[in-house]
């Protein structure tokens, strides 16, 4: 009985034994597994690291090729900017490369947005005088294009006091809808009392880049950027998005094409208002003249947005109370009316001083920047039609509205 109950115990330390040898190679399997897990990561990692870092210095590299501005052929592209220059009174000497470039390419990029409008408004003009159906068609087509009720009601309005008055050929149909086009873009900027909105020398500025998501901010500010530099301006940025994770890296990109420091926190969960704070210590320090300053699209709610935006806001009034302070809100064109809506519900609660209208290339719903000046009432500042550098420009209705009314 005694026997059998110690070769029982036996058995059963054995097993216990067998057990826990079993559990502890488990388990020194189960690190091993970790660790060389762990150690694939980091590769992994280091490996991205790596091709992230070469295809940054691989971006700079074709940036720097890329973005000089290059005399084309003399064709219709040519002769069509020059003389939009020489309309507005430029001398040929004055007139540059640049300008030209630009010119050809909002054209090209508003071709969308006059494919849908503009021919078929051409086609059923002709050269016979306006009738009534033309005008009905007139409204049917700026509806189309996102010009927004209230702008094509205006312009709709305009156009049948004039024919009720007398006989409006086709020709002068155009000439007129142009400017009463323009005259809505117009108001707003006239009434900002700043014409052309460049930062003031030897002060600081601060523009606030503000928007909803994948609008174009970063790339906005990046173009910015570029053209303070080109205009001899000490510029700045400042990487007040810390909510999406490669946003820092994106604007160090922006920031090597043009040479432009990037003030930014690496840390996880940073505060955007201490990313701020930094950067206006730093241009302060500096003498920066332009600080430019990134925001997140995205946040936990629209309210944590607005709240992010009016803390920010409210450390440049304390600390730089005598700085000239912009808060330029991005919309991507091809949004139409909801970029209205987005326009109004930012105006509510950031102090918006500027529209910036992005992704005019490509989208055939330019009219919603004739949407945001009337019914927001928001100058127009710059409007971009691409994703490279050279890619944004100062707002200027005349240019604007001549090439979405381009006849070719
Ligand atoms: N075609 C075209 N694409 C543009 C233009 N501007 C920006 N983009 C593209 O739109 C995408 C989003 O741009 P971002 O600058 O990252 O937008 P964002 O508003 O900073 O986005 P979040 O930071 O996520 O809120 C990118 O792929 C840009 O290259 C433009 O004028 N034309
Ligand atoms: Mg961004």
């Amino acid at each position: 009985m005694e026997n059998n109950e110690s070769s029982n115990s036996i058995d059963w330390a054995k097993q216990a034994y067998a057990l826990l040898k079993e559990k502890q190679q488990l388990e020194k399997q189960q690190l091993e597994k970790q660790q060389s897990e762990k150690q694939e990561l980091e590769k992994q990692q280091l490996e991205k690291q790596e091709l992230e870092k070469q295809q940054l210095e691989k971006q700079i590299k074709t940036f720097v090729n890329e973005e000089q501005a290059q005399l084309g052929e003399f064709n219709e592209e040519f002769t069509w900017s020059a003389m939009i220059l020489a309309s507005q009174g430029k001398k040929a000497n004055q007139i540059s490369i640049d300008e030209i470039d630009w010119l050809s390419r909002l054209k090209k990029g508003l071709e969308e947005t006059r494919k849908g409008f503009v021919t078929e408004l051409l086609d059923k003009l002709g050269d016979d005088p306006l009738t009534p159906e033309t005008l009905d068609d007139l409204e049917t087509l700026l509806l189309r294009a996102d010009a927004g009720i209230d702008s094509t009601d205006k312009v709709i309005n305009s156009l049948r006091k004039k024919l009720n008055e007398e006989v409006v050929g086709g020709e002068e149909g155009i000439r007129f809808l142009k400017q009463e086009l323009r005259n809505i873009l117009d108001k707003p900027i006239l009434e900002s009392g700043n014409q052309l909105l460049v930062p003031k020398k030897n002060q600081l500025n601060i523009w606030l880049i503000v928007g909803v998501n994948g609008v174009g901010k970063t790339t906005t500010l990046g173009k910015l950027a570029h053209l303070a530099v080109e205009s001899n301006f000490k510029t700045l940025i400042a990487a007040a998005d810390t909510f999406r994770a490669a946003a820092v890296e994106q604007l160090t990109v922006w920031g090597a094409r043009s040479n432009v420091d990037v003030i930014s926190n690496q840390s996880k969960n940073a505060d955007p208002a201490a990313v701020v704070f930094d950067s206006i210590n730093s241009a302060v320090k500096r003498n920066t003249e332009l600080l430019l300053i990134d925001t997140a699209g995205r946040l936990q709610n629209k309210n944590n947005l607005m709240e992010e935006l009016s803390k920010i806001k409210k450390i440049i009034d304390k600390r730089v109370p005598n700085a000239n302070v912009e808060s330029l809100l991005v919309l991507d064109a091809s949004q139409g009316q909801n970029g209205l809506n987005q326009a109004k519900g930012f105006s509510k609660s950031a102090d918006l001083t500027g529209a910036i209208i992005t992704k005019l290339d490509g989208t055939s719903r330019g009219g919603v920047s004739l949407a945001v000046s009337l019914e927001v009432n928001l100058p127009i500042r710059f409007i971009g039609a691409g994703e490279g550098m050279r890619d944004l420009r100062p707002f200027n209705s005349y240019e604007f509205i001549e090439a979405l009314l381009a006849d070719k």
